[in-house]
């Protein structure tokens, strides 16, 4: 994020926002925002998501962490945005393993696979380095991110997306967790079965090199903001492949080396 300051008012910020949540809520696609506001700025975007993320707090959401986005070339290429990016987490957004995914409340699902991180110790930016996340982390477990844009055909731009929270919508964390200090995070396979046929594989490096790397990108982000990430905080380091997207009746399954398997079925 190189402008750190909205340009957008305030007014425009809590009607951009209204509309998002609203989207968010009734599980309809919007235009991008940029339609509208072509100048917005990603700091807009950034603005938008913290009057959201201050709303839904507000209403009882309890926050549990962040997600790193777009961190890996399928993903920037999936997307046609070439620049990294942040999202909350809440306990609202969390599902089960093995459980039925209901995707009546959800506009056009997809899954990808991420390496997740819990952390130990509080991580402050700027100047946030792997090292600093591996240090900070407790330890890492697989998981599925259900992606949902609310704009229409899943199109969007740095700015639309940043303020409609990354895309996020579901995730499910589990199989087996791990001290990083055990693994090699680079070289840590995925595979991701839907239905039984593998629909995507990759290694861990596709996400900056280091899936810590997009934790530490984060953190820099966060410091931006003017936030931080606390110890204990759940942070998921972006989709390791292309998402997939997923309708009622599928089964999925990513099964990660060393990691363990997370599996979980859509239903209306
Ligand atoms: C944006 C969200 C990106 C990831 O892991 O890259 C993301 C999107 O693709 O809709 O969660
Ligand atoms: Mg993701």
């Amino acid at each position: 994020m190189s402008e750190v300051k909205p340009t957008l008012s305030r007014e425009d910020i809590v009607r951009l926002c209204e509309r998002v949540e609203g989207a968010q809520r009734r599980a309809c696609a919007i235009p991008k925002l940029t339609d509208e506001y072509p100048a917005m700025s990603i700091a807009d975007g950034y603005a938008v998501q913290s009057e959201l993320r201050r709303r839904l707090i507000a209403q009882g959401h309890r926050l549990i962490g962040w997600k790193a986005g777009l961190t890996s070339k399928a993903k920037m290429v999936q997307m046609g945005v070439s620049v990294p990016s942040i999202g909350f987490l809440t306990d609202r957004m969390a599902r089960p393993e093995n459980s039925a995914i209901s995707t009546s409340d959800l506009v056009h699902p997809r899954v990808e696979c991420e390496v997740a991180f819990v952390m130990k110790k509080a991580l402050h930016g700027p100047g946030c380095t792997r090292q600093d996340v591996l240090t900070a982390t407790d330890y890492v477990l697989p998981a599925v991110e259900i992606i949902d844009s609310r704009f229409a055909g899943f199109k969007f731009d740095l700015p639309s997306v940043v303020a409609d929270n990354g895309s996020s919508a579901r995730f499910v964390a589990g199989g087996r967790a791990r001290y990083v200090d055990e693994l090699d995070l680079r070289t840590l396979g995925v595979v991701m079965e839907k239905n039984g046929e593998i629909v995507a594989l990759g290694a861990a490096a596709a996400v900056l090199g280091h899936p810590a790397e997009a934790i530490a990108m984060l953190v820099n982000i966060l410091a931006e903001l003017g936030e931080h990430l606390p110890a204990g905080s759940f942070v998921m380091s972006g989709g390791i492949t292309e998402a997939i997207a997923v309708k009622p009746g599928d089964c999925v399954t990513a099964r990660f080396q060393e990691l363990g398997s997370v599996s979980m079925r859509f239903v209306d």
